[in-house]
């Protein structure tokens, strides 16, 4: 509420009716909000005024700014923790339902693909794993890694005003430089899927990378000269992730997601290179030149090569620009 009501104050009898609680409540809650970081004004007989929010994760603040019908329900909120991933599918083990949010302040073994390691400075990066449980095939469950692209390239544009691009398949870059990775994670059974996790990993207020990651790596903090508000971030993020999510589901494909994801594909009609075998280690001799033309609704990319259209599986292949990694 004091949010909403930007530079007004709010009166505690206002808030005391709104809520239905009493005087004594509310000051315990904004001395609360207080202590996580929260700069709010008191002002006898006018209220309270929200001057700044606390740069930290709070879950009530996230859940604040998720749309009514979004998809993601609860927040949890850690401090510190492996990874989120490993968190999220715990709880998923447990039968926690679709829509829970695991979001960490830092993570001590945060997870890239393929048993690569994803920095997680603790304080100024999103790490978050969603559990969702979708009605799908499991060969139809990797194209949510593509939708979760989506919903960070949308979240980033709308929250911090900054255009990036997706590199195929699960890559938000700017600049050529990767300022967020995703690694989806499944529990399934040949025709059907117990749980699919996507973790997600946002360079927001990152102010500097060590040496070896200086050239690859980009955060918003670099690009802009300005903090991100983590929290309305992860909501806008979610939000957009929603209704992605709610269009995919509705054809069990990309087809109505298509023309948008190529819309952000920084591969789009430029030259590629397939790499058989996986990405740094791949035998360059055994690579092929092709010109990256969008997506198929299966999430596969479609490179035009001089054998003729080919469909590229994420995981079976990568791919990656002429010049670099993009
Ligand atoms: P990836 O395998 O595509 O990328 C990992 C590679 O990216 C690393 O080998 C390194 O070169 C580089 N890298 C490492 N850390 C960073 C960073 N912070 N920014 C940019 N580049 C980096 C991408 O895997 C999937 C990453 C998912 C991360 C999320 S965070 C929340 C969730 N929990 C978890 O353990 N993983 C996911």
């Amino acid at each position: 509420m004091l949010r909403s009501a930007g530079e007004e104050y709010t009166s505690g009898q206002v808030l005391c009716e709104k809520l239905g609680v009493s005087r004594q409540a509310i000051w315990k809650n904004i001395l609360q909000l207080k202590e996580a970081g929260y700069q709010i004004e008191s002002q006898p007989k006018k209220g309270y005024r929200l001057l700044e929010s606390a740069d930290r994760l709070v879950g009530a603040d996230i859940e604040s700014r998720l749309a009514p019908d979004c998809l993601c329900r609860r927040v949890e909120c850690l401090e510190t923790v492996d990874s989120t991933n490993t968190r999220a599918k715990q709880l998923a083990e447990l039968g926690e339902p679709e829509g829970t949010l695991v979001v960490a302040e830092e993570q001590t073994a945060g997870k890239g693909r393929r048993g690569r390691d994803w920095a997680s400075e603790p304080g100024i990066g999103i790490w978050m794993s969603l559990i969702l449980r979708p009605q799908l095939k499991p060969q139809q469950a990797a194209s949510v890694t593509l939708v979760a692209a989506m919903a960070v390239a949308k979240g980033i544009r709308e929250c911090c005003g900054l255009e990036t691009g997706i590199k195929w398949p699960n890559d938000v870059v700017i600049n050529g430089k990767k300022v967020c990775g995703i690694l989806t994670e499944t529990s399934s059974e040949p025709d059907y899927i117990h749980y699919a996790v996507p973790g997600i990993g946002i360079n927001a207020n990152t102010p500097e990378f060590p040496e070896e990651l200086r050239d690859r790596a980009t955060s918003i903090y670099l690009e802009t000269g300005k903090k991100t508000d983590r929290n309305a971030l992860i909501a806008a993020v979610m939000n957009a992730f929603s209704d992605y999510y709610r269009r995919y589901l509705e054809t069990a494909d990309l087809s109505l997601l298509k023309d948008e994801y190529d819309a952000m594909l920084v591969n789009m009609n430029r030259e590629v290179l397939i790499l058989y075998g996986m990405a740094e280690d791949a035998d360059p001799e055994k690579s092929e030149k092709g010109v990256a033309k969008g997506i198929a609704p299966s999430g596969a990319l479609l490179v035009e090569t001089e054998a003729g259209l080919k469909e590229i599986l994420s995981g079976e292949v990568s791919v990656r620009g002429v010049y670099g990694y993009v």
